[in-house]
């Protein structure tokens, strides 16, 4: 049940099984049980947190994107709670002060009105560790924009915290004088977000250009140079972002998941994202460069608004020393009966055989209706996968303006950098759900 607030993390043994890899602390018998306030959906966003390198310690960060926080004036702001491991008891875990403030505010005219809107922002609905360093993010954070008027664009933020939580920083790479549907207003950066082993930051935003979505990379100590919170539109140096492609990739969500791993034998790790409603909808996983964002290599999804590309991570499943690639479609429906399909999930690995190269998947197709699979990031050798039990797996949702913002007539810029790899569905278009 949802209202009781707990998550159970249930390490499922599935794909350790499948594969022969060793799993770690799967205890099924003495789960540590962590709860939060009810109706925080606290537990919609997990990840191992070491305190100390040097000691054995770890702990796990819980992010409760309805959560309400002591900001003054904020309405379920979202927060990320701290909770030791294993739990002491079941009311062990505390909120992490990513941001105390209220919303900023500036003066239009002679009267002060918010900059900012923190409330219902979904702040925890991601949460990633990387050493030291913790990133956690608001996807539906809006702000008023640089227009005279003002309007609410969800442009979405992350908060970054350094040195065990000494130090935090603001990142809003999207909260930029590109606004609207066409820009970046919609872009709700830190849908997804992850770290590259070498602590680059990696943040999906898949409402960006009429919801082609996009991918940013970011130095952390770059961030941090400098960092005021008085910078509203701030560029921060050696940002990367992926650009406008033409409009036939309006709707694909670039960005609504992301990873990192090795896949061209080098030590300059690729990005991974999801873009769930690419490829006429069947959906495509891409591998991207990290030095030019260029595309170089797809996984497109078998069956049409299975959401293929809804998870995506990274991992050596079958420890020969090159990472492979797990994609999760959790709307993916078994048809041994056309007339009623069920809604199962499906989850495919992509064993990684020689730079760029992969065997044809490996299947793991839910069991329950409505299951809903959810990969998680696997933690260093292990590949884990979280489950909620009983519970129909909410999301963010990406969000889109009440009024339709159907692309306006505007031509394709010739300067627009090359679009997406082609792709190519394994089925016609033509099956519609
Ligand atoms: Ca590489
Ligand atoms: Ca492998």
């Amino acid at each position: 049940m949802w209202n009781c607030a707990w998550l159970s993390l249930l390490l499922l043994p599935v794909i350790s099984v499948l594969v022969g890899v060793t799993g770690f602390n799967l205890d099924t018998e003495k789960p540590s049980v962590y709860s939060g306030p009810e109706g925080s959906y606290f537990g919609y966003s997990v990840d191992f947190y070491r305190p100390n390198p040097d000691k054995n310690v770890m702990t796990v960060l819980v992010g409760a994107p309805k959560a309400n926080t002591t900001q003054p004036g904020i309405v379920e702001g979202g927060a990320v709670y701290y909770c030791p491991w294993p739990a002491s008891d079941a009311d062990s875990c505390r909120q992490i002060p990513f941001d105390k403030a209220n919303n900023r505010m500036i003066k239009v005219n002679g009267t002060r009105e918010p900059l900012e809107f923190k409330s219902h922002q979904w702040f925890g609905a991601t949460v990633r560790t990387h050493r030291g360093k913790v990133v956690a993010c608001a996807p539906l954070y809006h702000w008023r924009t640089v227009k005279v008027g003002g309007e609410m664009d969800p442009v979405g933020t992350c908060y970054i915290a350094i040195q065990n939580f000494s130090a935090y920083a603001e990142y809003s790479p999207c909260r930029s004088n590109n606004p609207d549907p066409e820009g970046q207003g919609f872009c709700q950066a830190g849908f997804s977000v992850d770290f590259t082993k070498d602590g680059t930051l990696v943040v999906g935003g898949p409402g960006s250009f009429y919801w082609q979505g996009q991918v940013i990379t970011v130095g952390v100590a770059e961030i941090l140079n400098g960092y005021s919170l008085k910078a509203i539109l701030r560029k921060v140096e050696g940002e990367k972002q992926t650009g406008a492609a033409a409009d036939t990739y309006d709707d694909s969500y670039l960005g609504y998941s992301v990873a990192v791993g090795e896949f061209t034998g080098d030590s300059e790790q690729e990005l991974v994202a999801g873009v769930p409603r690419g490829a006429q909808n069947f959906g495509y996983v891409a591998v991207i460069s990290s030095s030019d964002l260029s595309f170089i290599h797809n996984f497109t999804g078998e069956q049409m608004a299975s959401y293929f590309g809804y998870t995506v991570a990274v991992t050596d499943v079958n420890g020969d020393g090159l990472d492979d690639v797990l994609v999760g479609a959790p709307l993916y429906m078994e048809r041994e009966l056309e007339s009623s399909p069920r809604e199962v999930g499906r989850i495919y690995i992509y064993l990684q055989t020689r730079p760029l190269l992969f065997a044809p998947p490996t299947l793991l197709t839910g069991t329950h209706l409505l299951n809903r699979h959810q990969l998680h990031r696997p933690q260093t050798s292990t590949v884990t996968a979280i489950r909620w039990s009983g519970v129909d797996l909410p999301r963010a949702g990406v969000a889109q303006p009440e009024s339709s913002p159907a692309r306006e007539q505007h031509p394709s810029s010739p300067s627009s950098p090359p679009a997406h790899n082609s792709f190519i569905p394994r089925r016609g278009a033509s099956q519609v759900l």
